[in-house]
C-alpha cells in the first residue's frame, strides 16, 4: 500500500503519448548524425553517463524506500480498558498465571483483534494486544495494544481507537456475533504516556497490593527511605481494594526530582496507564503537612513511577487502605435544612474521588434566602486554567457554573427563594482538593443582617463602609460616604485616611488629597514660580517651569560638587540629573551612565495587569527560586552572571538544616513553572554565600546576602540580570514596582506553582512606620497596596521588587518581612538596595 500512497510509481500512460513520442528519434536522420561526429560520440559517452545516474538514482529510490521508509514506522501503545458484561469476576482472575486469567485474557485478545480488523485505520497497522490485569465490574479488562504506524498517520490511528467504543457497539448488536462471545461495553483507550515508553529503562518492576479491612498496604520507591530511587527505572503498583470499597492511596513523603521529564509519578484510576483516567501526576518535594490522599471511583489504582539517568531523590512512600463506598468522606450531597450549616466536596481537605455527582438542596426558613459561601474552591485542571466553560470539574450553585482556583471566601451566591441546588461534578480525570462551604438564611429583603451589602453581594462589616478602603471590591462601600472630620473628604465623594494627605499618590483617583500640600509632590520639582512639574522633566534642555528653575544645576559634563544625592561618574566627576544611570542620555563625560545597562530588559512583549497572577515566561528574567532538598524556599534576583542577591534571613541555620551553606542550595534561573524544568531552565549550585554581616535577625535589618554561583550562566531570553541602582537612585513614593515570587498565594497557604506577578506601590516611609508600629528602620522600603489583597508572602522572600522606568527594570528591594500577608494596613517591607550598592560592589566586584 505505502507504494501507491507514493504516488510516484504508478502512473498510467495512455496509447498516444507513446505514438507522439515516435517524432523524436533523431538518430534515423543519417545526415546530421554525419555532420556532427565529434559531438556524436560525446553524445553517446553523455548518455551512457545519464543513464547510469538514472539508474542509480533509481536503485536509490528503492533503496530508501523498502528499507528506509519501513524504518520510518513508530511503534504506537494504547492501554485501555473494556466492560465484560457477560462474566462474573473470580478471584482467579487476580492472578495473571491461573488458567482462568489466561483463558479469558485469550479471550479478549482475539475479540479485540476482530474489533480492529474492522477498523480500516487500525487493521494495516495492529501488531497485537495484551491483558494486564482483571477487575470486578462486571468483569473489567485493562490491556495494551501496539501498532506499528507510519510516520505522520498517529493522529488518524489516535482517533480511530478513540472512536473505538462506537465500533464495539456495533459488533455486539450484530446479529452474527458468536454465541459464546464476550459482551463487550464501555471502551476506554488512550495513547500510552511517551515517557512511559523510554527507551533508556533498564528496569522495569511491578507490584501488587490487595488492602482488606483488616489489612494495610505499603508502597515505596524503591530504596526508600536509605537510598535514592534507582535510575532509568519503570515501576507499577497494581492497587486493589475488596467489591464494594474504593481504594485510599495516603502518601506521607513524596521528595522526587523537580522536573517531571525526568521523574515523575502518576496516579490512575484504572490498573492500566490509560490517560484519560489520571488522577494526578507528582513530581518535586511536597511539604508532609499538604493533604496527599486519594480516593478512587472503583476499588483498583494503579501507581506508576518512572527516574531517568540524572538525579535521583529520596522517593515517596504512601499508605493503602479501604474505605466501604457510601462510608463518611466517601460521599456528598443531600438534604441540608435549619439556619446555617456546612458541606463539603467528599474527602475534604484531601483529593476528591473522579467520576462523581452529587447533590445538596438547602432548605432554610419560609420567607427566608440561602446564601453560601465557599471558604475554600479548589477544583483546578490542568490545562483548563483560562477556560470559562467548566467542561471538567465544576459546581453548580442554582444553575451557575463555578470551576477553577478562586480566592478564599469569594465564592458566595444568595438564593432568590429559600431554596438553593448545589451540584458537584468530577469527571473522570485530574482530581483536586475541593471545596468546604458554608451556608446561612438571610432576609430576602435584608440579605446581611447588621452588615453592609455590597453590590457583588457579599456582606462586610458596617464599619468598613467608607473607611477609605475598597473593601467590597467593587467600590460599593466607599460611594456616596458623608466624610469624618478627620477624613480627607474627596471632591468624587470617597472619604480617605488622613495620614494618606499628601503623600504623593492621588489616593482619592481626582487628586484632592494631594492638592495645597504646600509644595509639590513627590516626584515633581517645585519651581520658583510655585508651578509643579514632572521630575523627568527636570536638566532636560527645556524650560519646563518657565523661569528656568528646572534648568538649574544641571552642570551635564563638567561636574559639580559630589554630594549624598549626586550621581557620582567612574571618572569621579559628579553630576545633579536624577536617576541618570541607563536612561538613554550620556550625562556623563566619560558615559559611565550609559555603560553595563544590558540588564532590567525582558526580551517578551507582556500585557501588564494589576492583581496577583501568572506571569508571562520570560517575563522576569532575572527571577530565581533557590530550593532546598527539591523544593523551593526562597527567591533571589540575578545582578551578574555569577552573582545572586537574595535575603539574609533566608541563609541563616535553622535546626538541621544548615542553609548558611553553599552545598544546601540549588539556584533554578529561568524557571517558569517549579516542577517544570525546560530547556531554558539552567541549574546552579552555589560556591558561596555571604550574608550581610549586620544582619539582625529580630529586626531584619540589613536583610540581604548574596550569592556566588559555581559556575556562571549563560544569559539567554529567559535568564537576565536586573540593572542596580546607584545610591543615589530615588525610587519616588508611590511609585508602581513589580512582586514576583512563587510564594504562598494566601496567608499560611500553599507556594504558587507558576511564577506569580502583582503590583504595588511604594509609600511613604513615615506612613509605613506609624503602620508597621515603628519597625522600620532606614534601610527598608515599603510597598503594598494597603486597602490589602496584594502582596508578597511566605516563600517570596529574597526575591525582588522591580521598579519600571523607561524599558528597562532596576532592583528597588529585596522581599524581607510582613504582618502575614496583604493584610489591610500592612504593606510588604523591603530591603532598600541603593543602601547596599557600595557593599554589593565591594563583595562582588558588580
Ligand atoms: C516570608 O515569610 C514573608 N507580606 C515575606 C514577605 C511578607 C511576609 C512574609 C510580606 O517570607
Amino acid at each position: 500500500m505505502e507504494y501507491m500512497d507514493s504516488g510516484l510509481r504508478y502512473t498510467p500512460k495512455k496509447e498516444p503519448e507513446w505514438e507522439a513520442a515516435d517524432q523524436f528519434l533523431p538518430a534515423y536522420d543519417n545526415k546530421k548524425f554525419e555532420k556532427k561526429k565529434g559531438p556524436g560520440k560525446v553524445g553517446a559517452v553523455i548518455g551512457v553517463v545519464i543513464f547510469l545516474a538514472v539508474v542509480a538514482l533509481m536503485a536509490g529510490l528503492l533503496v530508501w524506500h523498502f528499507h528506509f521508509r519501513k524504518d520510518l514506522k513508530v511503534k504506537r501503545m494504547y492501554t485501555g480498558s473494556l466492560k465484560i458484561t457477560n462474566q462474573v469476576f473470580e478471584d482467579a482472575y487476580e492472578n495473571s498465571s491461573t488458567p482462568e486469567f489466561i483463558a479469558l485474557a485469550k479471550q479478549v485478545t482475539t475479540q479485540l483483534k476482530n474489533v480492529y480488523t474492522k477498523v480500516p485505520q487500525l487493521k494495516k497497522y495492529y501488531v497485537g494486544s495484551t491483558v494486564q490485569a482483571f477487575s470486578e465490574g462486571s468483569v473489567i479488562a485493562y490491556y495494551l495494544s501496539e501498532f506499528e504506524v507510519p510516520a505522520g498517520q498517529e493522529a488518524a490511528v489516535d482517533s480511530a481507537m478513540t472512536a473505538i467504543n462506537q465500533q464495539v457497539n456495533k459488533e455486539r448488536s450484530s446479529y452474527n456475533r458468536p454465541g459464546n462471545a464476550l459482551v463487550l461495553d464501555d471502551v476506554v483507550s488512550s495513547a500510552l504516556d511517551a515517557r512511559m515508553l523510554s527507551r533508556s529503562f533498564n528496569q522495569f518492576l511491578k507490584y501488587s497490593e490487595h488492602t482488606r479491612t483488616s489489612y494495610i498496604g505499603k508502597i515505596e520507591s524503591p530504596g526508600f527511605p536509605d537510598r535514592p530511587y534507582p535510575a532509568n527505572t519503570f515501576i507499577q503498583w497494581q492497587l486493589r481494594a475488596d467489591p464494594g470499597y474504593q481504594v485510599q492511596l495516603d502518601f506521607d513523603t513524596m521528595n522526587l526530582e523537580e522536573n517531571c521529564k525526568n521523574d515523575f509519578v502518576k496516579i490512575y484510576d484504572s490498573l492500566v496507564a490509560i490517560e484519560s483516567r489520571v488522577l494526578e501526576e507528582l513530581c518535586g518535594y511536597y511539604s508532609p503537612s499538604e493533604p496527599m490522599t486519594f480516593l478512587s471511583s472503583g476499588n483498583v489504582m494503579l501507581v506508576t513511577m518512572a527516574t531517568n539517568e540524572k538525579r535521583n531523590y529520596p522517593g515517596f512512600r504512601a499508605q493503602v487502605s479501604q474505605v466501604k463506598r457510601g462510608s463518611k468522606g466517601t460521599t456528598c450531597g443531600g438534604q441540608l435544612t435549619g439556619k446555617k450549616g456546612s458541606f463539603t466536596s467528599p474527602n475534604f481537605p484531601n483529593y476528591y474521588p473522579p467520576d462523581t455527582l452529587c447533590q445538596w438542596t438547602i432548605t432554610v426558613p419560609q420567607g427566608k434566602s440561602v446564601k453560601v459561601t465557599f471558604n475554600t474552591f479548589l477544583l483546578g485542571e490542568p490545562g483548563e486554567e483560562k477556560s470559562k466553560t467548566c467542561r471538567k470539574d465544576y459546581v453548580d450553585i442554582d444553575g451557575e457554573k463555578v470551576c477553577g482556583e478562586k480566592p478564599k471566601r469569594t465564592v458566595t451566591q444568595t438564593s432568590k427563594n429559600n431554596k438553593m441546588t448545589i451540584t458537584f461534578y468530577s469527571d473522570k480525570s485530574y482530581v483536586d482538593r475541593g471545596f468546604d462551604a458554608e451556608y446561612e438564611d438571610v432576609d430576602m429583603t435584608d440579605p446581611c443582617p447588621k452588615e453592609f451589602q455590597c453590590k457583588n453581594q457579599r456582606c462586610i462589616s458596617s464599619k468598613l463602609k467608607c473607611d477609605g478602603w475598597n473593601d467590597c471590591g467593587d467600590m460599593s462601600d466607599e460611594l456616596g460616604c458623608t466624610c469624618k472630620a478627620t477624613d480627607i473628604s474627596c471632591k468624587n465623594g470617597f472619604c480617605k485616611p488622613p495620614f494618606w494627605k499628601c503623600d504623593g499618590i492621588d489616593d482619592c483617583g481626582d487628586g484632592t488629597d494631594e492638592l495645597n500640600c504646600g509644595g509639590c509632590p513627590s516626584g515633581h520639582v517645585t519651581c520658583n514660580n510655585k508651578k509643579c512639574i514632572s521630575e523627568k522633566l527636570r536638566c532636560d534642555g527645556i524650560d519646563d517651569c518657565g523661569d528656568g528653575t528646572d534648568e538649574r544645576q544641571c552642570n551635564r559634563g563638567s561636574g559639580i560638587t559630589c554630594t549624598e544625592t549626586t550621581y557620582k561618574c567612574k571618572n569621579g566627576k559628579c553630576i545633579s540629573k536624577v536617576n541618570p544611570e541607563c536612561d538613554g542620555e550620556k550625562d556623563c563625560d566619560d558615559v559611565s551612565d550609559e555603560a553595563e545597562c544590558d540588564c532590567g530588559q525582558s526580551s517578551f512583549k507582556t500585557s501588564r495587569i494589576v492583581g496577583g497572577q501568572d506571569a508571562e515566561e520570560g517575563e522576569f528574567p532575572w527571577q530565581v527560586s533557590l530550593h532546598v532538598k527539591g523544593g523551593h524556599v526562597c527567591g533571589a534576583s540575578i545582578i551578574h552572571p555569577k552573582w545572586l542577591v537574595t535575603a539574609a534571613h533566608c541563609v541563616q541555620d535553622d535546626g538541621k538544616t544548615r542553609f548558611s551553606q553553599p552545598e544546601t542550595w540549588e539556584a533554578y534561573l529561568g524557571l517558569h513553572k517549579q516542577r517544570q524544568i525546560g530547556s531554558m531552565v539552567q541549574k546552579r549550585t552555589l560556591k558561596r554565600i555571604i550574608p550581610h554581616p549586620y544582619y539582625n535577625h529580630y529586626t531584619f535589618d540589613n536583610d540581604i546576602a548574596l550569592m556566588e554561583l559555581e559556575s556562571p550562566v549563560t544569559f539567554s531570553d529567559y535568564i537576565k540580570p536586573i540593572c542596580l541602582p546607584s545610591p543615589q537612585y530615588v525610587f519616588p513614593t508611590g511609585s508602581t514596582v513589580w512582586i514576583t515570587g512563587w510564594g504562598a498565594t494566601r496567608e499560611g497557604g500553599f507556594a504558587a506553582s507558576v511564577l506569580q506577578k502583582a503590583q504595588v506601590r511604594t509609600i511613604n516611609d513615615d506612613v509605613c512606620n506609624k503602620l508597621m508600629s515603628g519597625q522600620l528602620t532606614s534601610r527598608m522600603l515599603c510597598a503594598g497596596i494597603l486597602s490589602g489583597g496584594v502582596d508578597a508572602c511566605q516563600g517570596d522572600s529574597g526575591g525582588p521588587l522591580s521598579f519600571p522606568t523607561g524599558s528597562r527594570m532596576f532592583l528597588a528591594g529585596v522581599v524581607s518581612w510582613g504582618d502575614g500577608c496583604a493584610r489591610r494596613n500592612k504593606p510588604g517591607i523591603y530591603t532598600t538596595v541603593t543602601k547596599f550598592r557600595g557593599w554589593i560592589e565591594e563583595n562582588t566586584g558588580v
